[in-house]
């Protein structure tokens, strides 16, 4: 299993009331490491863009045939984990191209939420992510790691993890640990499982987790080490990723890009309404971008 043991997990607390005490916010953030938000989003919002992924699962023959595509119904057969196979591959660029996940990124109650915890304009990346993960598939959750490893750049930026619909611990779900952020940047090692890098954790370090319901966000630092739980139920379970930062702090250019590169902007954009607003959203702000070494 990608997954390690949890010796002990807290239940998720929520600190919405906190938004209106942004010095509290920063506190608890700074203390944590994480933050976690129960129905920040409208959960009809974050259903519609579910659906739209849920048809493009469809499509690719990921559901049971004849099932309702809303109950997410894994088809066993169609297996496939995140990875450069090629129907891992086809599916992402679809996905890529659906214009509401990305919008999802932008909602107000997710940046307000970010410039009230960073005190100044927040840069959303644009290299926004999707995980789709199968039961049956434990040997592929993602394993213990920080953020920062994949992002580089500013350590301050967060990751804003959203279950798309409702996710409880049964379908899996994300652990994070409390506090590790402050250890800085641990050695990371090969491993199985998405990303396929991981770190050690002690194994009295404090984790955090439960069930999420649909609205819910979780936002964590980028040095915060945090797992994917296993999917032990017969359904597909669906989250994405999405990053943010202070717009002052510099960012490595693939932050703005889409993810794994297997599509360019202008077809992922191809469909979109020629004046909306969402298609390359950071073009005109003043961004210290940096390239990759
Ligand atoms: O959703 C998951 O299983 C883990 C996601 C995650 O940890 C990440 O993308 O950094």
């Amino acid at each position: 299993m990608a997954m390690v043991d949890m010796a002990r997990v807290e239940p998720l607390e929520d600190v919405t009331d906190l938004l209106e005490e942004p010095e509290w916010l920063r506190e608890k953030a700074e203390e944590e490491g994480l933050l976690f938000f129960r129905g920040l989003l409208d959960p009809k919002t974050v259903s519609d863009v579910r659906s739209q992924v849920l048809a493009v699962c469809d499509a690719h023959g990921w559901l049971v045939e004849g099932t309702d595509p809303e109950a997410a119904v894994a088809n066993q057969d169609a297996m496939v984990v995140e990875s450069r196979d090629p129907r891992w591959q086809d599916f992402y660029c679809d996905i890529q191209k659906v214009r509401d996940f990305h919008a999802l990124a932008l909602e107000p109650a997710i940046l307000n939420a970010f410039e009230t915890l960073f005190g100044e304009p927040v840069l959303p990346h644009s290299r926004n992510i999707c995980r789709v993960v199968f039961p049956n598939s434990s040997v592929h959750s993602t394993p213990p790691h920080q953020d920062n490893l994949y992002i580089g750049g500013s350590e301050q930026t967060w990751t804003a993890w959203i279950p798309v619909g409702d996710v409880p611990v049964t379908l899996g779900g994300l652990a994070v640990t409390k506090g590790t952020h402050k250890e800085g940047k641990l050695e990371d090692k090969e491993a199985v499982g998405a990303g396929g890098r991981r770190v050690d954790v002690e194994e009295d370090v404090v984790w955090v987790g439960g069930d999420y319901s649909c609205g819910d966000v979780i936002f964590l630092h980028s040095l915060t080490v945090h797992q994917g739980r296993d999917n032990l139920s017969d359904r597909l379970r669906l989250s994405f990723d999405f990053r943010y930062q202070p717009r002052s702090h510099r960012v490595r250019s693939d932050s703005l890009l889409p993810h794994m590169g297997w599509v360019t902007w202008d077809e992922v954009y191809s469909e979109w309404e020629e004046d909306d607003l969402t298609k390359y959203y950071w073009r005109g702000w003043e961004l210290d971008v940096f390239e990759r070494q």
